[in-house]
């Protein structure tokens, strides 16, 4: 079994005391960050599956996402270069509903490396959390929004919404997560979609020197 593949066996399993030691291993074998990074994402999506089987259930799941979650904290320095902020400050929050942050962990990751200041907000965050942020921030040139559940969608929709009619201006509204398409994005008048953290990163750049 290649190191990879070990990584992939032991965070499907939650085995989150190995997972970053194997990364690292992976790491030290040659293995590209991001050919690690895609891998534990994949495997993520085959723990949802096995979830919507129900072969596993909500615990092993969580157990999963932390063995994730140490694995990227091998790999953050690799992932983020030492750009120095210019871009002005981006928000995010996982939106009101929804504790997923794995996927919004790596966003902000990626966004802040490619010239950002970031603030994360968390999980749970509702619109007037964010409208509030806004206000309390310096030079908010970003607010991004991610949602993982098709029930959170709606609460999603809302905080573009009220983000929009707060009258606050100076700063465009990103969404995304797994159930999040450019078509949802531009129907709840959002400014813009990305469905990974590479091109969210690419996307926030396109968005405020715009
Ligand atoms: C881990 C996990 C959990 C963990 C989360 C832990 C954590 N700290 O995040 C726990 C156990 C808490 C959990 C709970 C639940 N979960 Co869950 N979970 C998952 C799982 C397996 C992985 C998610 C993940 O981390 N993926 C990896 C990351 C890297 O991918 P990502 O999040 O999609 O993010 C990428 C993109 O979407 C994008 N992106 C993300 N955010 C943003 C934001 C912006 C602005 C942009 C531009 C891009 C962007 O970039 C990211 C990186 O490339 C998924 C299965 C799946 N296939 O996704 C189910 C899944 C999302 N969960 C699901 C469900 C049903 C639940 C529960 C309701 C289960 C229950 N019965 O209690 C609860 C809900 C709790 C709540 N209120 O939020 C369903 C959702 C179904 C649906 N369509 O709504 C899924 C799809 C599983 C399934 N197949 O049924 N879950």
């Amino acid at each position: 079994m290649s190191k990879i593949e070990e990584v992939k066996a032991m965070l499907e399993a939650g085995k989150a005391k190995l997972v970053p030691g194997l990364v690292q291993e992976a790491l030290d074998e040659g293995a590209e960050v991001q050919t690690i990074l895609q891998a534990m994402i994949d495997s993520m999506g085959v723990v949802g599956d096995r979830f919507s089987a129900g072969e596993i259930y909500v615990p092993e799941m969580l157990m999963a996402a932390k063995a994730m979650s140490k694995g990227v904290d091998v790999l953050k320095p690799l992932l983020t270069g030492g750009t120095s902020s210019t871009l002005g400050t981006c928000l995010i929050g996982t939106v009101e509903g929804d504790l997923h942050d794995i996927g919004k962990n790596l966003v902000a990751m990626m966004i802040e490396s490619a010239g950002f200041d970031v603030v994360d907000l968390g999980v749970d965050v509702s619109a007037t959390k964010f409208i509030e942020a806004i206000k309390v921030n310096k030079n908010v040139t970003l607010v991004a929004c991610s949602g993982l559940l098709t029930t959170t969608m709606p609460a999603m929709k809302q905080s573009v919404q009220e983000i929009k009619a707060s009258g606050l201006t100076g700063f465009k509204v990103m969404v995304g997560g797994a159930p999040v398409t450019q078509e949802y994005a531009n129907e709840i008048g959002a400014d813009g979609f990305a469905p990974d953290a590479g091109s969210a990163a690419v996307k926030a750049k396109e968005l405020v020197k715009a």
